[in-house]
């Protein structure tokens, strides 16, 4: 009788279970055969037109009824009665738990056959009560297997076997008792030591979920002994430092330096940006303990609750990742691992958790199952479950991504063990996520200096009177015979004695170790040469355009790709649009062999169907990628649309660019406006990780952007946020007008991926993606590099008659040259800044210089004055141009909102910033539109001459 059998079960089982028996005694067990023997079913008699049943067989039915399915609500709702709370909290329970729901007693029970619980219970049992007794043991003791919701039989029933038959629950031998004493010896006396030395500063103690330690030893040995290359974690503050001491194996005089809290001589490089960051932030790498060559990487981590579970995923997702050739990459998950550690109230509360949890199934992101646990210490800094969620319980999330949980008390070691196990060999047997909710409690306050008893008073008289874990496991080893109590006391000692020789020799300046970021290479990025011969882009658009032999593509994108065939014979016309320069760049960049992977919302066709870098057989579906098929390729091209998700997406990329520095990862919006969905991605990873941890990324984010009168949340993608964030050259922003410049500015970046890393940040177009004023000629791809500033070269020759140089960035560029005022305004030039950070100093000096007669610069702008570039330019420059000539803005006004929600209204304030760049001499103000009053170096000019 399997497990499956039973799950669901009713009395159609029994009675199909007996006309099993009636057609072939044999086919039944003994056991059962035995009751069989005795009465007669009353429907099944009825169905053969027999005689109806007695009383008495009805009556065992019923029982037998009730037996099943009891047996089946232990088995879904005994996680309901089991004691998980080491505090003794009352149980949730489950009335179905009751022989009495199901209208049996236990002598009912003792009367039946145990097979009709089933299940390894039921082998070595010689009646049902005693099979069921067993099994409450499983389901109700100190580990609740909350596993009903899983939609696959194979994976309820895995689950189920695994549990019951205790295959998992480790063997607590005098050897690994001793051992595991040990290791919950070292992280208490970790945290005691701690405590003493630095008393009330903040070192987030796991005291309370000390088990948390071998659970990951237990899971690490699983991953080493398997050939897992690398196992990746994530986690919050809570006993990171532990974590980091005894799995990082970061030294202790490290940590204690930290504690210490030194100037040392190489945080004085405020000169690279450094600033570093608290020290239950840091990550680390190490060799695994647990042998098997395998390494374990902790990721930094911001204050920012579960802000980093993405970007764990992201890294184990380039950890598993073969991308050195040319099709789409191969993912093995088996040589990659990730293991989240959540907190109890942040893992409900953080809408981050869910989005990755989304991630784990889908094809461009999913890394084979991530390990979860969450320490649940029962309380959020001074909230309670109750505040907290309103779930059951705080990991009720996960049930809906259909994730086995074991709930498991922490002051059972050997259930914990058996937690991990599972886990482990869940994972490796279906490469799906399993959740770990370690039940515990929090020895202290939220941190050190907290008073807990100020809002759980009554908890925290319950704690302090709670033995350590250690201290109950040792005293049942004593009971038992299997540890004395000297050779415990001795471990505690032992583990004191490293700790404070350790603190005896420590040197604070010379032990503490700052991860300062190398410095950015000057003027690198200026010199490199992007362009790429014409013989080989032809070959490149060759094979792009060639198609598997009778693929149908659809007729309307066939016309463009004719256009594109014909895209590179005539060097010196404006040919190349922005799609068919970036389709190019991407080929040449794999033809060097950098691979590349690109995400976001829709970007196989594009959101503005621009790019169908997956084409669709017209007749059958079938997909054909030309950048997988290139001959010239010596990197791998993947390219997937991502689910409707800014920060895990962002945060993945992140993760996955971290791990793997050496491929261009590329992040698109669906529109730039979005973006501000992933700010705590942005603020405490991408523009901060150089700063406060040494990292180096290099992602790339193309985000469309322009007011294009399609309100507030279609126009802008924020760049006055990057601009506020940007320092030290900690990234860059592009605002490319031009098919060429996007190529360029793409290929510098994969060319920069070694020696130059950073962040780039592409505004891109939307409605411009097909304007001939974009559009570049094949000559300025075979040529060059990437301009930081373009010039205005029909206003070149008459330079002399420039009064006023208009200064602008991106499509609002196109507006003013397309002007019908543009032809007779001989007194402005119009200079595009193509990068607005790091600012172009050099090149906008040069600019200058060619404008001898310049009684201003005006900076024109389409967003309002407090957003765009405006105010990042304002200062910047007023000291480039000093007392040379005056500085005004045009543009729209201050505005809490990016844009009009009226497109009429729009084209009203456009049309009028439009005309204002050209008029020299009205100085007309408008409630939404400013022409700004002379900046303070125009008053300065003025008062000089
Ligand atoms: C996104 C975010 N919001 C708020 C905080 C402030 N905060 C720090 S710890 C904490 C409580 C966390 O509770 P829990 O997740 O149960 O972890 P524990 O501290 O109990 O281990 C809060 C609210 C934060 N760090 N991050
Ligand atoms: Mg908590």
């Amino acid at each position: 009788m399997t497990l499956e059998r039973i799950s669901g079960v009713n009395a159609g089982y029994v009675l199909e279970l007996y006309e099993k028996y009636r057609q072939d005694p044999q086919s039944v067990d003994a056991a059962t055969r035995a009751v069989f023997e005795s009465w007669v079913p009353a429907d099944a008699v009825r169905q053969d037109g027999a005689p109806p049943a007695a009383t008495g067989a009805t009556g065992d039915m019923r029982a037998i009824v009730g037996a099943v399915n009891l047996a089946e609500s232990i088995r879904r709702f005994g996680h309901l009665a089991a004691q998980l709370d080491p505090l003794g909290s009352a149980q949730i329970g489950d009335s179905t738990l009751n022989p009495k729901t199901h209208g049996i007693t236990d002598d009912d029970l003792k009367r039946l056959p145990a097979s009709l619980v089933g299940g390894p219970p039921a082998d070595h049992s010689s009646n049902a009560y005693e099979a069921i007794e067993k099994l409450r043991r499983v389901y109700c003791s100190t580990t609740g297997f909350d596993i009903a919701h899983l939609f696959v039989p194979a994976e309820r029933g895995w689950m189920r076997e695994a549990a019951e038959s205790g295959r998992y629950l480790p063997a607590l031998d005098p050897v690994s008792a001793e051992a595991l004493l040990d290791r919950l010896t070292q992280v208490e006396v970790f945290e005691r030591f701690l405590q003493r030395t630095f008393t009330g500063k903040t070192r987030f103690s796991i005291e309370g979920l000390d088990m948390l330690l071998p659970i990951l030893d237990e899971i690490m040995a699983g991953a080493a002994g398997t050939g897992t290359r690398h196992m990746m974690l994530g986690m919050a503050h809570r006993g990171r430092l532990n974590v980091l001491a005894h799995i990082l194996q970061k030294p202790y005089a490290q940590i204690l330096a930290e504690f210490k809290d030194p100037i040392a001589v190489q945080m004085l490089r405020m000169d690279l940006g450094f600033m570093g960051d608290v020290k239950y932030h840091a990550g680390g790498t190490t060799e695994s303990p647990a042998g098997g060559h395998m390494w374990v990487s902790m990721a930094p981590n911001p204050s920012h609750l579960e802000a980093v579970n993405p970007v764990v995923a992201g890294m184990a997702r380039a950890a598993g990742t073969l991308a050195d050739r040319a099709g789409a990459p191969i993912f093995d998950g088996a040589m990659t691992l990730p293991v989240l550690i959540h907190g109890d109230s942040a893992f409900p509360g953080q809408g981050i958790v869910a989005e990755t949890l989304n991630l784990s199934r889908l094809d461009g992101y999913h890394t084979d199952g991530t390990i979860h646990i969450i320490a649940n210490n029962q309380l959020g800094f001074t909230a309670t479950p109750g505040e907290s969620f309103s779930t059951s319980y705080a990991s009720g999330l996960a049930r809906g991504f259909k994730i086995p949980i074991i709930h498991v008390n922490a002051d059972d070691p050997a259930a914990c063990l058996e937690a991990a196990r599972m886990a482990w060999e869940y994972r490796a047997a279906f490469h799906k996520d399993f959740l770990i909710d370690l039940v515990g409690y929090r020895r202290h306050g939220h941190n050190e200096g907290d008073e807990p008893a100020f809002t759980q008073p009554v908890m925290y008289k319950r704690i302090n009177a709670h033995p350590s874990v250690r201290e109950l496991f040792s005293a049942s080893l004593a009971k038992h015979g299997t540890v004395s109590q000297e050779v415990a006391d001795g471990l505690v000692k032992k583990h004191f004695t490293v700790l404070e020789q350790t603190f005896a020799a420590l040197k604070p300046e010379e032990d503490f170790v700052a991860p300062i970021p190398t410095p950015a290479a000057p003027g690198l990025a200026a010199k490199t040469q992007t362009g790429v011969p014409i013989e080989l882009l032809r070959d490149l658009n060759e094979s792009l355009l060639s198609t598997p032999a009778g693929f149908h593509v659809h007729k309307k994108l066939e016309r463009i790709r004719e256009r594109k065939r014909a895209m590179l014979t005539s060097p010196g016309e404006r040919t190349v649009d922005w799609g068919g320069a970036e389709e190019l760049a991407f080929a040449s960049i794999l033809a060097e062999g950098t691979p590349i992977r690109l995400t976001g919302e829709d970007v196989q066709r594009g959101t503005f169907s621009h790019r169908h870098a997956v084409l669709h057989d017209a007749e059958t579906g079938v997909e054909h990628v030309p950048l997988q098929q290139l001959p010239q390729a010596r990197g791998s091209f993947e390219i997937h649309n991502s689910p409707l998700t800014e920060a895990a997406t962002i945060g993945f990329e992140f993760g996955y660019n971290m791990q793997e520095p050496q491929h261009l990862v590329i992040w698109e919006a669906q529109y730039g406006d979005f973006i501000n969905g992933a700010q705590i991605i942005l603020d405490q990873f991408v523009t901060s990780g150089r700063s406060k941890w040494g990292l180096k990324p290099s992602l790339v984010f193309l985000l469309p952007h322009g007011y294009e009168g399609q309100g507030p949340e279609h126009s802008s993608a924020r760049p006055e946020r990057f601009l506020q964030a940007a320092a030290d050259i900690n990234l860059r922003l592009v605002n490319c007008t031009t098919a060429a410049q996007y190529f360029h500015v793409l290929r510098r970046q994969a060319a920069l991926l070694e020696s130059d890393p950073l962040p780039l940040v592409v505004l891109t177009p939307k409605s411009l993606l097909r304007h001939p004023a974009v559009s570049s000629t094949p000559q300025e791809l075979t040529e060059g590099h990437f301009h930081s500033v373009l010039d205005d070269a029909d206003a070149l020759p008459r330079a002399k008659s420039v009064r006023r140089l208009v200064l602008c960035s991106g499509k609002v560029y196109v507006d003013l040259i397309g002007h019908e005022r543009r032809a007779s305004a001989k007194d402005v030039a119009i200079c595009r800044t193509e990068q607005l950070y790091p600012f172009p100093n050099v090149a906008l000096r040069e600019v200058l210089d060619r404008y001898p007669s310049l009684t201003e610069v005006a900076w024109v702008q389409e967003e309002p004055s407090n957003m765009g570039a405006w105010e990042f330019m304002w200062p910047r420059l007023e000291e480039l141009i000093g007392d040379r000539c005056g500085l005004r803005y045009i543009g729209r006004a201050r505005n809490s909102s990016p844009s009009e929600g009226s497109s009429a209204w729009h084209q009203v304030n456009q049309k009028m910033l439009i005309e204002l760049a050209f008029d020299l001499k009205t100085d007309m103000l408008s409630p939404s539109v400013v022409w700004s009053k002379p900046m303070r170096s125009l008053a300065t000019a003025t008062a000089k001459k």
